[in-house]
């Protein structure tokens, strides 16, 4: 049998260009598309069709990648028969919080298996960022007494970026865009063997409908950093080309917004605001939490105010009472 693409899974052939797993050369680790992504961050190459039939007949031990920033819709995904009897609950992407909220949030994610009747062997916060972590997942590996790991999970949960960051090499192709694994890839690691996923997905991933100068922007690959803007008059802030929030104000409030480090905003004067490119919005009134979902969180201080966010109609806007709870 051909050996796997690295990047993409799907089986390497060097006779069909058109076919997938194309490679011009024999013995290369990567098909051409995964190679023009990975070395020329080429994203036109990039598949963003959902594998046809996403394999979760897993082997070994399941190591189940749940995003640490959008918990709950992997809890909502989740078909309990992958877990099989035990399994690892891999928290990824923790380094998106301070230190001092980690414990808020892991406990409401304890909530959430309570909520769900899941039973982690073990639960090990994760980031690709922070390497120490990677020394606990280890441990719980060893600790199994198993030889074969599993990694599945939703589509971006950082399923990729954890093998990579356990066999200390960035072999796997990872990307902020939707379904870049397309078919299980097997890794050995020392005494292990790491097997990596697609990801599932009963909803759409709202990265499978934006451009990509959107998902470059908004996509958070580091630290979120707050930005605070303090609101004296009716103004309109903008996010990226993603989002603009509409600020109607009787007196002085202020909006911080948590968002991707190299994501950009800016506040202008509302009645400089010529058009409105998004058809879905919502509004709120006075001091909330709101979400747009995989773009930022904002927490908004003032009772007489009213917030109007419009945005893409594939993102998500709602009020939100567990994320900033700092
Ligand atoms: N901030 C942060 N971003 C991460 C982390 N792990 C993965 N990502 C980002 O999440 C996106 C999806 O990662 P990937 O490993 O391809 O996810 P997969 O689809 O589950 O395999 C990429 O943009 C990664 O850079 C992490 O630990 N911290
Ligand atoms: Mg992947």
């Amino acid at each position: 049998m051909n050996q796997p693409c690295k990047g993409c899974g799907h089986p390497l052939q060097n006779s069909d260009p058109k076919a997938l797993g194309y490679s011009p050369k024999v013995g290369s680790a990567y098909c051409q598309s995964c190679f023009r992504y990975k070395h020329y961050k080429d994203v036109s190459t990039i598949k963003k069709e959902m594998p046809k039939q996403p394999s979760y007949l897993t082997s070994g031990l399941v190591l189940w990648c749940v995003d640490s920033m959008y918990p709950e819709e992997s809890f909502k995904s989740i078909d309990k028969s992958w877990l099989q009897d035990d399994f690892v609950m891999i928290l990824t992407k923790f380094d998106v919080y301070p230190t001092h909220l980690w414990h808020a949030r892991l406990d409401q994610i304890k909530a959430l298996c309570v909520r769900y009747q899941l039973h982690p062997l073990y639960m090990v916060p994760f980031s690709k960022q922070l390497p120490w972590t990677k020394d606990h997942i280890l441990q719980a590996m060893k600790a199994s007494a198993r030889t074969t790991f599993s990694c599945i999970g939703r589509v971006n949960a950082g399923k990729s970026s954890l093998i990579n960051a356990l066999i200390n090499e960035s072999s796997l192709l990872t990307s902020p865009y939707a379904h870049t694994t397309q078919a299980p890839v097997t890794m050995p690691f020392d005494e292990f063997t790491l097997i990596d996923y697609p990801g599932f997905d009963d909803t759409p991933h709202p990265f499978d409908t934006l451009e990509h100068h959107i998902i470059e922007s908004v996509h958070v690959d580091g630290l979120i950093k707050p930005i605070t803007y303090n609101l004296k008059r009716d103004c309109v802030i903008q996010i990226e080309d993603v989002a603009l929030i509409e600020c109607h104000l009787q007196e002085a409030s202020s909006i911080t917004l948590y968002m991707s480090a190299q994501s950009k905003s800016f506040k202008r004067n509302l009645s400089l605001l010529e058009s409105n490119p998004y058809e879905h919005s919502k509004t709120f009134q006075g001091s909330c939490d709101i979400e747009i979902t995989h773009v930022c969180w904002m927490h908004v201080v003032g009772t007489t105010c009213e917030i109007s966010v419009h945005t893409h109609p594939n993102l998500t806007i709602k009020e939100t009472k567990d994320v900033l709870c700092w």
